[in-house]
């Protein structure tokens, strides 16, 4: 690879060591993907319109996009620079603010574009966390999405620093460099402090966990991508009155009720937060406390919204189940249930035929949370599968069958949500 350091020292036009939320919100933005399959036609689409979504419900007008196919990226912008020189007086010409990639870009290259575009520019990882801090109500969340944010800021501020004092030091440390070593070491403090935070938090969920477990209740975790309709569903399900709305991300933190399916049979529900497309494996390490709650739950509902476009639900389904199993999750544990049902028309039944529905082997069902459309049969799928499953592995549901009187003494106040 050649070498990436095409900027030179002096002060950056553009702050980027600003907290994401300032950050972003405001103005008029470009979005701009490298396309690396060549034979990709179609899917490339799904993924801008998800990134497009995301950006405008941060408040964002975007007025452009730009897709550039390469078999692979530059090492100095991503894309290559004939497509910079077009970005630029795109954003020139058009008053553009800021331009946001698909691709996670690396620290220099982000740099780099910011120079030969004198805009601010954002990826895909930075876009979510910012989604994720507006949302963000709980402690927990806030320390994940800042351990998140600071691990992506750090070596971004050591390289803007590294060209910035390069020339600067000819025996001793600049001023500048000082100050700059100082809140290097202030940040290096702060993710020591938030990593063992989150390190207790994070051994007492998995106490909580444990104790659930040793209840031997079923535990059944409403999963899938953002907006599916995973709290409506949990709502619909035990009662609670948790918030829902159509803004990607509402749910960050985990949360648990106890309901019984049929007379004595008791689950617990866990209503967790959702996927995105071709999520960031940081990302996924920064939430890893919700994905214990899927890891461990004895079924996982993979639900996704019958309205999206066949192509779309075939690319949720297949990276929904190969997302869960990476998690730890077995398939066999995995039912697809495709809710909004009634926005499907009259003819449900010809999506799930066009899905090929059954050819990823799983139990599968269409439901509506919002209008409870089959709320029962789905309860009745959740019964039978949790039979099977404890027939086959035998008495994780000692407990399950217990009459509601007995109940009240067994609920631990850590999982009233
Ligand atoms: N028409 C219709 N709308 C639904 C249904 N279920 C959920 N919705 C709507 O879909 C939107 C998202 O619902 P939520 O329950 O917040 O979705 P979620 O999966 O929890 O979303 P995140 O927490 O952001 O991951 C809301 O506007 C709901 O009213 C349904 O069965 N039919
Ligand atoms: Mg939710």
């Amino acid at each position: 690879m050649k070498s990436t350091k095409v900027y030179g020292r002096g002060e950056l036009k553009v702050r980027v060591n600003r907290s994401l939320d300032r950050e972003v919100g405001v103005g008029r933005a470009v979005l701009c993907m490298l396309k690396t399959n060549i034979h990709d036609h179609g899917v490339y689409r799904i993924k801008l319109k998800e990134l497009r979504s995301l950006v405008e419900s941060l408040g964002i007008e975007v007025v452009g996009e730009f897709v550039q196919t390469e078999r692979s990226p530059s090492a100095r912008y991503y894309i290559g620079s004939g497509k910079v020189k077009e970005l630029r007086k795109f954003v020139e010409d058009n008053g553009v603010d800021m331009v946001i990639f698909y691709n996670l870009l690396s620290s220099s290259q982000k740099l780099n574009l910011i120079r030969a575009l004198g805009r601010e520019v954002l990826d895909r990882y930075e876009i979510t966390l910012a989604i994720f801090e507006r949302r963000a109500s709980d402690n927990l969340s806030k320390l994940q999405i800042e351990a998140a944010r600071l691990n992506k800021i750090v070596p971004y501020l050591k390289l803007q620093a590294s060209l910035k004092y390069r020339n600067e030091r000819p025996f001793f440390l600049s001023m500048g460099e000082y100050a700059y070593h100082s809140q290097l070491r202030e940040i290096t403090r702060r993710q020591a402090r938030i990593r063992e935070r989150i390190e207790a938090l994070r051994k007492e969920k998995i106490e909580q966990i444990a104790y659930r477990k040793g209840q031997g209740f079923p535990i059944v975790c409403i999963s899938g991508y953002y907006n599916a309709g995973k709290t409506s569903l949990f709502n619909a399900l035990t009662g609670e009155k948790k918030e829902v709305s159509p803004l990607p991300f509402t749910t960050l933190t985990s949360k648990y009720q106890r309901r019984y399916l049929e007379p004595g049979l008791a689950v617990l529900f866990i209503d967790t937060i959702g996927f995105v497309l071709d999520l960031d494996p940081r990302l996924i390490k920064s939430f890893e406390l919700n994905l214990e709650d899927m890891r461990n739950a004895d079924l996982v509902l993979l639900l996704l919204e019958i309205t999206d476009p066949i192509l779309v639900l075939k690319m949720k389904i297949r990276e929904g189940i190969k997302l869960l199993t990476e998690i730890g999750v077995q398939r066999e544990r995995i039912i697809i249930v495709l809710n909004k049902i009634d926005l499907a028309g009259s003819s449900p039944e010809s999506i799930c035929e066009a899905l090929e529905i059954e050819r990823y082997g799983l139990p599968w069902i269409m439901i509506s949370a919002d209008k409870r459309i089959n709320l029962e049969g789905l309860l009745q799928l959740i019964t039978e599968r949790l039979i099977q499953l404890d027939e086959k592995t035998g008495g994780f549901m000692e407990n399950a069958f217990r009459s509601p009187q007995e109940d009240h003494a067994t609920i631990s106040p850590q999982e009233k949500p």
